[in-house]
């Protein structure tokens, strides 16, 4: 993001010809009716456009940001396969009634597995529609059972420089964090993503487990977590460390409120050959807007 700006990518990467034509399409279409997974075009949360076809999995698994592993696009489908995700811990910190270290299998244990479709956009001005699967949020605070005090949620990612290449490197600040707010962290339409298009995640997309917030800017999901704290105050987060002006706590997709190096009010859809206007909110004002009365999105952007 820092790196290089949508100008500045070639356009081959983004409409590379592979993205079109009927081989990936069917690839696609075949890979869910195998799975038998059923993915109404219309979710309940709220994909409005009935064109919002899901993203071939392939373009999914292989365009990916995950610095860790590497700022190309296809870097982390390259490097990130011998990351070890199991066992894996998560640790719950802060004020919260039920802290500790848990197992991933047991933080799971008994929530609710949801599947959703949901569009995802870059803050880079490009967009998918993904098929997740996973848990919401706000099931597994309740479980957690926060304290009055907890106001925020930080989400970490895993930090070893020996298993991720970018961490040996000083293009972000590591470990990567992300942060909500707790009204945020217990909306309906955020997960804690395990899966996507039927199977378990891929190390790529933020295996075993990452965040999925579809009316942010994708940098929000930080993936591979292992540690979640409810604090008091905001938490740090990465990319408003490393570029403040560029990169707010709140980034909620916002067609007004321009990157200052280049304009967010349309998006390419991967795979799609012209670009598209951007949505309030991705598309999800009327279900998220409410969470925001009262608040300036320009300043709190
Ligand atoms: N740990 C970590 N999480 C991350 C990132 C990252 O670099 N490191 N990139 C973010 C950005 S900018 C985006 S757009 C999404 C991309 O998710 P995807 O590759 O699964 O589509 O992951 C987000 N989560
Ligand atoms: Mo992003």
């Amino acid at each position: 993001m820092l790196i290089r700006r949508p100008a500045d990518i070639p356009v081959a990467e983004i409409t590379d010809e592979s993205l079109y034509g009927g081989r990936r399409e069917w690839l696609a279409a075949v890979g869910l009716a195998t799975l038998g997974v059923a993915f109404p075009r219309r979710v309940s949360a709220g994909l409005g456009q009935v064109d919002d076809q899901p993203t071939p999995f392939d373009v999914v698994t292989t365009y990916n940001n995950y610095y860790e592993f590497g700022t190309g696009k296809d870097d982390p489908a390259r490097n990130a396969g011998s990351l070890r995700t199991k066992p894996w811990v998560v640790a719950v910190e802060g004020d919260v009634k039920r802290p500790g270290n848990y197992h991933l299998d047991d933080l799971l244990k008994g929530l609710p597995v949801v599947e959703r479709v949901y569009r995802m956009r870059c803050v880079e001005a490009w967009s998918m529609v993904i098929p997740w699967m996973g848990v919401p949020l706000a099931a597994l605070l309740k479980k957690l059972e926060p304290g009055t005090k907890a106001k925020y949620l930080e989400f970490t990612t895993l930090y070893d420089p020996k298993q991720m290449p970018g961490q040996r490197s000083g293009v972000l600040e590591w470990p990567y964090v992300e942060g909500l707010t707790i009204q945020e962290a217990n909306h309906d339409l955020t997960i804690l993503a395990t899966g996507i298009y039927g199977k378990s995640l891929l190390n790529q997309n933020g295996a075993p487990i990452r965040l999925v917030v579809p009316w942010k800017y994708g940098f929000k999901g930080g993936k591979s977590i292992v540690r979640i704290r409810l604090l008091e105050t905001a938490p740090k987060t990465t990319w408003n460390i490393a570029a403040p002006q560029e990169y707010g706590f709140y980034a909620n997709v916002n067609p007004k409120v321009h990157h200052p190096r280049w304009r967010q009010d349309k998006e390419r859809r991967l795979g799609e050959l012209f670009k598209r206007d951007t949505l309030p909110f991705n598309g999800y004002a009327d279900r998220v807007a409410s969470l925001y009365t009262g608040i300036d999105l320009k300043a709190n952007y």
